[in-house]
């Protein structure tokens, strides 16, 4: 029978727990971050660098942070790198349990604090379903009765066990945008890394799939016209909070996103849908 608890962390980070015959899981309330999700019977599915304390204020470096009301750096000098929402306390909203798959429901209450970074009345939520796959959606509703526009992303962290054996399938036809170059063709189906790797790409299928030494780890996304890959490598390692020099040989981020030129403006009572879909390939 699924279980659902929730906890604080020691650093007074509070997390709900889900363990189900399906999964076991943990999603943070700070971010509606979640760093963990681990099939029945399969390798975990999300990766978090060992070096993150887990102090309030941060997003976790690993899971899936959420990354809005904007993706990368904002034009404007300081403002926080891919929105304030994943530095923000979200509210538990409700627990569904069906056949034992749990489905979580998070709002972002907008502070008034936040309406310095963000003038709009915007209801944000993130559906969580957990089973054997986990599905996440990431919810805008326009409340204003005038358009507005963001940027967003899923940051998914995936485990790949050796950055040199990764192959991640499913590129070929797209076209990227790397360290504000290009556009790029993609003429290859695999993408393999042999150095840092920064890419948002277009025209990608919605469908990717991650080869490790471990097992194929499948990404789908939907309304997501843009997707980001990326691997620090070494240099950007060094640099990087939160973030062992090591590290970038375990991991990947593909990111279901809509960013740059496809950000989504919502006309007034307008909602989007962001979804990403992970699961290891049977
Ligand atoms: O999604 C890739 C990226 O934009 C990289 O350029 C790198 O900055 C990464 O996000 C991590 O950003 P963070 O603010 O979490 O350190």
């Amino acid at each position: 029978m699924a279980v659902i608890t929730t906890s604080v962390h020691p650093n007074g980070l509070e997390y709900i727990e889900v363990t189900s015959e399906l999964c076991y899981a943990r999603i943070l309330l700070q971010g509606a971050q979640i760093d963990s999700f681990i099939p029945k019977g399969q390798a975990p599915l999300l990766w978090v660098s060992s070096a993150d304390d887990y102090q309030p204020g941060n997003g976790i470096r690993g899971g899936i942070p959420v990354c809005w009301p904007w993706f990368g750096q904002h034009p404007n000098p300081g403002w926080p790198q891919h929105g304030f929402a994943r530095n923000r306390q979200w509210r538990h909203l409700s627990s569904e349990i069906q056949d034992e798959v749990v489905t979580l429901k998070f709002v972002l209450p907008l502070l008034e604090a936040d309406r310095r970074f963000w003038p709009h009345n915007t209801r944000v939520e993130l559906h969580c379903r957990f089973g054997q796959q986990l599905r996440v959606s990431l919810i805008n509703i326009n409340l204003d009765n005038h358009p507005v526009t963001l940027t967003q992303a899923l940051h998914s962290y995936f485990p790949i066990g050796d950055i040199h054996q990764l192959v991640a399938r499913g590129f070929k036809g797209a076209h990227y945008i790397e360290f504000g170059n290009g556009p790029y063709a993609q003429t290859t189906d695999d993408v393999h890394f042999v150095q840092e790797t920064d890419r948002v790409y277009n025209g990608l299928g919605d469908e990717q799939q991650l080869q490790t030494p471990h097992g194929v780890i499948v990404v789908k996304r939907a309304h997501s016209q843009s997707a980001v890959l990326w691997n620090p490598w070494i240099e950007k390692s060094q640099r990087l909070s939160r973030f062992n020099d090591d590290d970038y040989l375990q991991m990947v981020c593909l990111e279901a996103a809509n960013v740059r030129e496809d950000a989504v403006t919502l006309a007034p009572g307008e909602r989007h849908e962001l979804t990403t879909e992970i699961s290891w390939q049977i």
